[in-house]
């Protein structure tokens, strides 16, 4: 799906701001009562983009569990009686449904990705529009990801979930209304190559309407460096600038839709040229060993929640360059496309995630629970072929919206799945089948939980690279971090002896109390992170086939209370607020001296 963009045929109006804002009581969705059918009684207003639940200070909204509603009026600009209209929202966390008057023009599942409707019919040029949207937070056995709904003693309902981090909801991205030609780019599909110091352009445009396409492709002067006629062709560029880690060259694909030779539709699509592939146990990006430094992020900050803030992209991006990284995982649902788009454009690698996160009844809320029981739950105790057909959505609807993104190079279908159980291969096989059918071009993979080791995984084998959570020195051999060494590098040979394929340590971290220092090395200590950390990097400079390495987490990040987390999760190398704890100096060190090693082979 585009991004809607302003250009010479198109329109673009942000609907962010502050929206009447209602929690449902009644279930309005469920028992046929209508908010949306006039104006929303209430006093409550939320800005958006934000997640609702810690703008106000009401436990009822915080904890809420099923419909909110927002609602605003639009005024459709005058200029656009000739084009679609379309409302776009970046994302609804977990259920959107949208109205524009009393009419239900769109609904959607899964939180973290966009969706759309044309209401060109029901509004007019000039004129306003009431606007409404409803988003359910609800989790269940069926949804990605997934979760329990259970009513308490007095009626109120309550979530569970088995992921370690909060369940923010609302609107939590953009929303916008957008004009588009009748006759428009449905879709553009870009995949590049390198042949000797020429860049090779493979585009597929799909089209609204019957139109003939052309297409030109300008530097990042705006020259245009090479052009071709037809929905699909192949556009070579001589001495190509690529796209490389750390330097984040892009072209523009500008795609032009004629009618009798005038152009009805245009829609400038960036492009970065670079390969990825993966040749036994090393990573290639533009053919050259790729070492991924850097970590596993949250959407996350004070007030907001999830909501996407623009001064919170750029500070965040600035701390990945001071600290020396060059990478991250999108940890674990897919971000707003405006990070997708900071990172093509300043040359931070991606490994881009589904929200499918807690498909495993083995561990619960975060590994900890794994100790309070959860052990002998099953996989196929709950989770079925719903689950499974919005997986198979998510992967499709990620895929869709980010294939065009240089940055990204692996997708990453799962955080932690139960992969121990029976039937957990059949459930996975035709997932990786489907992420390689919808994209050839880039590595699939999984991200393996401690409890699967290399004899135990029944789905290490679908993956093209190895990425594993490892909590050595914090969940196992707490505290004992010469144990926690050898158990380390133990499991590191076993899992390279068995497959030979690239790995990358995608979490490893230790909850950290910023401002608690120790002389010993205690655990929740900064002394103790940095030590932690620096065993963990002993060890992957010892074993060959390690190829980066993501500690968990960028942040200290929100997750639902309970009795192993204050406040949330500490393990981040930066505060909640972003000031660094002993172990981002640490890494700092480490990095920067790799990245400036690299300089050449990184365009660093
Ligand atoms: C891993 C999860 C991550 C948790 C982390 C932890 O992938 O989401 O936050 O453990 O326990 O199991 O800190």
């Amino acid at each position: 799906m585009l991004t809607p963009k302003i250009t010479a045929t198109r329109e673009v109006v942000s609907l962010d701001g502050i929206w009447k804002f209602a929690v449902d009581t009644g279930a309005a969705v469920d028992t046929g009562a209508a908010p949306w059918a006039g104006p929303l009684e209430t006093t409550l207003e939320a800005p958006v983009p934000a997640s609702y639940n810690d703008l106000f200070t009401d436990p009822a909204i915080r904890d809420h569990v099923g419909w909110v509603w927002y609602q605003r009026t639009v005024r459709v600009p005058r200029g656009w009686a000739d084009d679609r209209v379309i409302v776009r929202v970046d994302a609804a966390t977990h259920h959107g449904v949208v109205y524009v008057d009393d009419r239900l023009v769109a609904e959607h599942e899964g939180g973290y990705l966009p969706f759309e409707a044309d209401i060109t019919d029901l509004v007019t040029a000039g004129d306003e529009f009431r606007l409404t949207i409803g988003v359910d937070n609800r989790l269940t056995p069926d949804t990605i990801p997934p979760g329990t709904v259970t009513t308490r003693a007095d009626g109120r309902l309550a979530q569970s979930y088995m992921h370690d981090f909060y369940n923010y909801a609302g609107l939590a991205r953009s929303v916008w209304l957008a004009s588009r030609p009748a006759v428009h780019v449905d879709d553009i599909t870009v995949v590049t190559d390198i042949d000797g110091t020429t860049g090779v352009v493979d585009y597929r445009v799909e089209l609204a309407g019957a139109a003939d396409v052309r297409v030109r492709l300008t530097d990042a002067t705006g020259a245009e460096v090479a052009a071709a006629e037809g929905a699909t062709g192949t556009l070579r560029v001589a001495d190509a600038h690529l796209w490389q880690p750390g330097a984040g060259y892009l072209y523009t694909l500008v795609v032009e839709v004629t009618v009798d030779g005038i152009v009805v539709d245009e829609y400038p699509q960036t492009v970065g040229i670079r390969t990825v592939a993966v040749d036994g146990g090393r990573f290639l990006i533009n053919g050259q060993p790729f070492y991924f430094t850097g970590f596993g992020k949250h959407e996350d900050s004070a007030v907001r929640g999830k909501g996407h803030d623009d001064a919170y992209l750029v500070h965040d991006f600035q701390l990945i360059d001071w600290i020396g990284a060059n990478s991250f995982r999108t940890s674990h649902y897919p971000y707003a496309e405006e990070v997708m788009d900071f990172a093509d454009r300043h040359g931070i690698v991606v490994i881009d995630e589904t929200a499918a996160v807690g498909l495993n009844k083995k561990i619960g809320g975060g590994i900890a629970d794994m100790l309070g029981g959860a052990a002998d739950k099953d996989f196929a105790d709950g989770f079925g072929p719903k689950m499974q057909d919005a997986h198979r959505r998510e992967i499709r609807e990620l895929i869709g919206r980010d294939k065009n993104h240089p940055s990204v190079v692996m997708w990453s279908i799962a955080n932690e799945p139960d992969t121990m159980s029976e039937g957990t291969d059949t459930y996975f096989e035709p997932l990786f089948a489907l992420a390689r059918e919808l994209d050839p071009t880039r590595p699939v993979t999984f991200v393996n939980v401690m409890m699967a080791p290399p004899n135990v995984c029944r789905v290490s084998k679908f993956a093209d690279v190895l990425c594993l959570n490892r909590y050595y020195g914090w969940y196992v051999d707490g505290g004992d971090l010469a144990s926690a060494e050898a158990h380390l590098e133990a499991e590191l040979r076993g899992w390279e002896g068995m497959y030979g394929k690239p790995m990358i340590m995608t979490e490893y971290g230790a909850d950290t109390i910023a401002g608690y220092h120790s002389v010993w090395d205690q655990p929740w200590s900064e002394e103790y992170q940095a030590s932690m950390l620096a065993m963990y990097h002993r060890v992957f400079d010892r074993v060959e086939t390690m190829v980066g390495e993501q500690v968990w987490n960028f942040a200290d990040f929100q997750t639902s209370s309970g009795f192993f987390r204050v406040d949330g999760n500490k393990k981040g190398v930066f505060t909640r607020d972003r000031k660094p704890k002993a172990a981002a100096h640490a890494l700092r060190a480490r990095w920067t001296a790799r990245r400036d090693d690299q300089t050449g082979v990184n365009g660093r």
